[in-house]
Formats: C-alpha cells, sequence, structure tokens
C-alpha cells in the first residue's frame, strides 16, 4: 500500500479529526503506567487530570508547564468522533500525517497502528474495527525519546540522584540544534474508498522533454488494491482548465503529449512556473470504481559530473535553509504560516529550499509544487554518528518511506541523504554508499546529495553522492567577526571540495546569529550589519565559482529565526534567518532579496 494524500474524489470521502483532544502526559519516573492500567481501554479522562490539546501542533508551547516544555517520555491524547452509517459499503483507513516520534495508536481500545519516525505518515485499514453509526474513541501513546538508533539520534539520561538533584530527574539531549519538538504535528484523517477494489498508489515520471519542448513523456505505475484480478485502470491527463489533454486505458503504460506540453517550471524560469496537470485514475471492477487524483508536473531533472538542469536548463538554486518552526505551534502544520512563508519566499525572488532536516508537511509540498519552488528533499538524518548497522537498517526504511511519499512531486529535484554527518570516520563511507545506492534503486530519477560540514580533506561521505553539498561559516563559527578573510577561503574550500570529489558543488548553509535591531558600524557579530557584511563576502566567492561552472548554488542559513534547546550560546534560538521567527524582514532580507532578483535578471525573466 503506497501512502497517497488523503483526497475526495466522486467515490471517497474525508473526514478530519484535528481539533482539540485530551491529552495527559506520563511523568518519567513510572513511564509504563498507562500500559499497565490499559489507559487505551477507557477514556484518558477516567484516568486522572487531562489538559486540552489541539491537533495537528507541538505540545511543548502551549500550557505554562516547564515540565511539559522540555518533557521527554510518554505522552497521551485522545478524542471521541462518530463514523456515519452511511460507510457501511466503504473501507475505512486511518492515517496520521505525521507524529513525533513513536506512536501507539488505539481504537475503541483495541490497537491498530504503530509507527516510528516523526515527521512521515501512516495508516491502516480500520474497517474491522470502527463502529459505524456510533461514537468510536482514538486514543494515541506518543514517545518523544530519541536513541543511538533513531533517525535523528539522541541520548535520554537519569541525571545520578544524589542530594542535590532528586529521583526522577533526567535530561535528554541531541545531535541537532533545533528544538526536538513533539506532538501530533499533522493532520489526522478518516477516508473513504469502495469496498472491493481501490487505487492504493500512483507513481508517475516525467521520461523525455524534447530538446525544443514540443512534446513530452510521462510513465505511470498505478497499484490497485482487490482480492480478483477483473479490474482495469482508466487515465486521464487533465489540463489546469480542465480539458483532457490525453486519455487511455491500463495501470501502467506512458502518454506522450505531442503538442507542446505545458511544463512544470521553477519559479522566475517561465511566466508558466508551476504548471500542475491532474493525473486522473479510474479503477474499475464489475461492481464498482474508485477515483483518485494526483496533481503532477512534467518537467526533466538531468544532472552530471558539471551541472544540474531542469528541462535542459542549467538551474542555479537561490535558496534557503528552513525548519517547520513557529510560535506556540513549534511544528504543527499552520497553514497561514505556510501561506505566508511561500509569499516571502517569492517576494526575496528566491527559487528553491531545502527540508532542512527531515521530511516537511505534505501540505508544503503541495505548495513548493504550485508555486515552483523548487525542493531538495531531506531525510531526518540530521548529524548522525556511530554508523551502525541497526542505525543503517533504519535510514533505509525513512529513504523508502520518504520516497513513497514524496515521489510524485515535480518541486522534489533532489534527494537528500543526510546533513552534517560525523563523516570524517572510515565507516561513513561505506555507510553513505550504501544509503546514496539504496536511494537511486527506488528513484533513478533524481540525484542524490549529503550535506556536509567536516573540512574536505577529512569527509568521508562525498564519495557516495551525485552533487556536493556543503555548510560553511566562516566568519561566524571559524575566524568569527574577521570579515576580510570570508570571500577568499569560501572561495578555495568550494574549489577544494569540487577537487577532490569531481562533482557540482552546491552551499547548502552560510549565516550568522543576527539579533533584529541590533546595529553597528563598523559591524560586529549579532548585528544586522555583520550578517549583511558576512552575506557580501560569500556572494564574492559564490559568484567566482559559478563563473568557472563549479557552484550551483546557494541557501543561506536560515529563512527565518528557530527554536533551539536551551542552552548558553543561543539567546531565544538560532537567529541566523533573515526573517524573525515572527517573519519580520530583517537588513539581511533586503539585501538577499536584491541579489536573488538580480540573479534572476541575469538569467533572463520571463
Ligand atoms: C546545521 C544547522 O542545523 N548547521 C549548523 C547550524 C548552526 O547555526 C545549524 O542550525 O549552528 C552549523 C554547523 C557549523 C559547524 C561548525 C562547527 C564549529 C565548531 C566550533
Amino acid at each position: 500500500h503506497g501512502l497517497l494524500y488523503p483526497k475526495d474524489s466522486p467515490t471517497r470521502e474525508i473526514k478530519s479529526l484535528d481539533g482539540v483532544w485530551n491529552f495527559r502526559a506520563q511523568p518519567s519516573l513510572d513511564p509504563e503506567q498507562g500500559f499497565r492500567e490499559k489507559w487505551f481501554d477507557h477514556p484518558l479522562q477516567s484516568t486522572g487530570d487531562v489538559i486540552d490539546m489541539p491537533v495537528p501542533s507541538s505540545f511543548n508551547d502551549i500550557t505554562t508547564d516547564p515540565s511539559l516544555r522540555d518533557f521527554a517520555g510518554w505522552v497521551w491524547y485522545d478524542r471521541e468522533f462518530y463514523a456515519p452509517s452511511a460507510w457501511s459499503d466503504s473501507r475505512v483507513f486511518l492515517r496520521f500525517g505525521s507524529a513525533h516520534y513513536t506512536a501507539l495508536v488505539w481504537l475503541n481500545g483495541q490497537e491498530v497502528l504503530q509507527h516510528s519516525g516523526g515527521h512521515l505518515p501512516f495508516e491502516t485499514d480500520v474497517s474491522g474495527t470502527l463502529q459505524l453509526g456510533a461514537a468510536n474513541r482514538l486514543t494515541v501513546a506518543l514517545n518523544n525519546t530519541l536513541g543511538p538508533t533513531t533517525i535523528p539520534q539522541g541520548a535520554w539520561n537519569w541525571i545520578k540522584e544524589d542530594d542535590i538533584y532528586p529521583a526522577g530527574s533526567f535530561d535528554m539531549s541531541y545531535t541537532f540544534d533545533f528544538f526536538n519538538y513533539a506532538g501530533i504535528h499533522r493532520p489526522v484523517t478518516l477516508y473513504t474508498v469502495p469496498k472491493s477494489l481501490h487505487v492504493a498508489d500512483v507513481k508517475v515520471t516525467t521520461i523525455g522533454v524534447a530538446q525544443d519542448y514540443s512534446s513530452a513523456t510521462i510513465q505511470y505505475e498505478v497499484n490497485v488494491a482487490t482480492d480478483t484480478d477483473d479490474f482495469q485502470c482508466h487515465v486521464q491527463l487533465l489540463e489546469q482548465d480542465g480539458t483532457v489533454a490525453a486519455e487511455q486505458d491500463g495501470c501502467t503504460g506512458t502518454i506522450t503529449l505531442a503538442e507542446n506540453p505545458h511544463l512544470w517550471w521553477p519559479y522566475l524560469m517561465n511566466e508558466e512556473y508551476g504548471y500542475l496537470y491532474t493525473f486522473r485514475v479510474d479503477a474499475t471492477n464489475s461492481q464498482e470504481s474508485d477515483q483518485y487524483n494526483e496533481n503532477i508536473g512534467i518537467r526533466s531533472v538531468f544532472w552530471d559530473d558539471n551541472s544540474f538542469k531542469i528541462n535542459h536548463q542549467p538551474f542555479y538554486f537561490r535558496g534557503f535553509g528552513r525548519h517547520e518552526d513557529s510560535n506556540f505551534r513549534g511544528k504543527g502544520l499552520d497553514l497561514p504560516l505556510v501561506t505566508k512563508d511561500y509569499n516571502l519566499i517569492r517576494w526575496t525572488g528566491a527559487n528553491s529550499y531545502r527540508t532542512s532536516h527531515y521530511p516537511y508537511a505534505e501540505e508544503l509540498m503541495d505548495f513548493a509544487d504550485r508555486n515552483g519552488i523548487v525542493i531538495i528533499d531531506e531525510c531526518p538524518g540530521v548529524n548522525l554518528e556511530g554508523f551502525k548497522p541497526e542505525l543503517l537498517a533504519n535510514h533505509l526504511t525513512v529513504m523508502d518511506e520518504l520516497v513513497a511519499r514524496d515521489k510524485n512531486h515535480p518541486s522534489v529535484v533532489m534527494w537528500s541523504i543526510g546533513n552534517e554527518p560525523r563523516s570524517e570516520v572510515p565507516e561513513a563511507k561505506d555507510y553513505f554508499i550504501k544509503v546514496a545506492n539504496h536511494t537511486r534503486s527506488i528513484d533513478p530519477s533524481r540525484p542524490v546529495t549529503l550535506v556536509m560540514f567536516r573540512p574536505f580533506d577529512q569527509d568521508q561521505g562525498g564519495y557516495s553522492v551525485d552533487i556536493v553539498s556543503i555548510n560553511r561559516y566562516y566568519g561566524w563559527y571559524s575566524q568569527t567577526g574577521q570579515i576580510d578573510l570570508i570571500a577568499n577561503a569560501v572561495e578555495q574550500d568550494i574549489r577544494n571540495w569540487r577537487t577532490k570529489f569531481n562533482k557540482p558543488v552546491l552551499v547548502t548553509e552560510y549565516g550568522a546569529d543576527t539579533i533584529h535591531g541590533f546595529h553597528e558600524v563598523p559591524s560586529t557579530i549579532f548585528t544586522e550589519e555583520y550578517q549583511t557584511d558576512l552575506m557580501r563576502e560569500n556572494f564574492k566567492a559564490f559568484d567566482n565559482t559559478k563563473e568557472d561552472g563549479i557552484l550551483i548554488g546557494e541557501m543561506i542559513w536560515n529563512f527565518a529565526d528557530f527554536m533551539t534547546v536551551q542552552e548558553y550560546k543561543r539567546v531565544w534560538g538560532n537567529r541566523k534567518g533573515i526573517f524573525t521567527r515572527d517573519r519580520h524582514p530583517k537588513a539581511s532580507a533586503h539585501i538577499l532579496r536584491d541579489r536573488y532578483w538580480k540573479l534572476a535578471q541575469d538569467e533572463g525573466l520571463p
């Protein structure tokens, strides 16, 4: 079964279970209590005090309770809902967009789902458990604890009990800086499909775009879940205005659009950026049929040792590293924020971003498709270390789940198998070659990158990749405050990576923490002037290496300020945003905007 995004259609109905749920955190001294007392067997309310918790949202910033903000362990959610009796002719699936990190799910006291991994969807058929025409109770136990083999990794430690710290004191640490927000982060949905057959998965790949754009070919594969083999598929490709561009029978096949197809173009590369077709599938047997409508874009991605191209044209990434992060909601899906962010991205003239450092909500990916924003799709393998077989197994699974979810998004042009691994150790080489090759085997249509940060001569991860991505902080984490040393160092460094691995190079991070409203001339660190000075020096290095055909893109760290773990090096989070956490522009937003629009103009605006 695939993990198609739940959409309604003439044959499918959707019911959202988002809203205010009951919630209870399980004190760390007795993590088993909820399981021992079978909290999933009764309304959570009957087990003791519950509080209101919105879904989707992180739970950390919702209350005033400090122990909940930095909580580690099990939390419990439940809610009641009705399922209409009209659903008796359907199968019903229960789907979570994501829940961080390990989830157990019960429906009416019966365990129906388990999932580990905080950023990808999971679902199951609940037809047998759901009570139609009656009330149902859905219970979720969720654990945000990270360990040595989870992706990403972390450590949960009891603090030794002594005369200073009471029993039950603990801390949780992790290898990355962003705050480990937890909760049911994305929509919870029930959806129906016909009983005897349904479209379980659809995969559509562009396999050819003519050099003169006069024609294009896509290949498709529809997976139908059914018990019999007397069924057929009818597929239609619909233009944005609804007219039929092509149609044919068959659950697998190719379609060639021979008369000037509408290609999917990145933002500012063509007037018709973000053009989407609807790929409509009707699966039918003698009794009933099911329809699913997938949005697809027709575009080619090409890469070799010297170039990266979309629709045969060199593509230079003008972009951002980002986070899913905001006040109150933490990492919970927030559509007003998502929409605002896309408007700000377009305002800067950017054409791309990386989903640093985990897969973002499916709703964001759809926005990227529609807005022509190009995505480097990153798995949650951030700052990995140790490289043990069990970690590798989980890493391959998360790549499977990520590619399964995002394979049809035209915006996704590259997979990132990790960010800043401790890849100077020899075992990193083999580890990342395995992850990269596995990713290529499930999706040969996109290149693979790994984002590296060790010195180029020590790194072992780069042997695995098609595109070398590097994070560079001259003037910040090294030679702090020395603006004059930046340009040459960055340029030389880019050239060194190119020489070592002989692949196109992408700078996926550079930047400086900046408190908006701090000003100083000459600039000193944390002022808005320092951030802009540092950027201008980096730009010099980018221009020189771009001209030599080495650099294929630049992404500033970060789009917006974001929350981190509490530590004395961070003042209310990581402040490298060019927007504040509330999305107010710093001076840097304006100079980035000038540069990105200038780069777009040099390429020739449509
Ligand atoms: C990853 C990103 O998630 N790169 C980090 C970003 C940062 O601002 C973080 O938010 O810290 C930068 C890594 C730079 C490593 C330099 C190490 C120098 C040690 C003194």
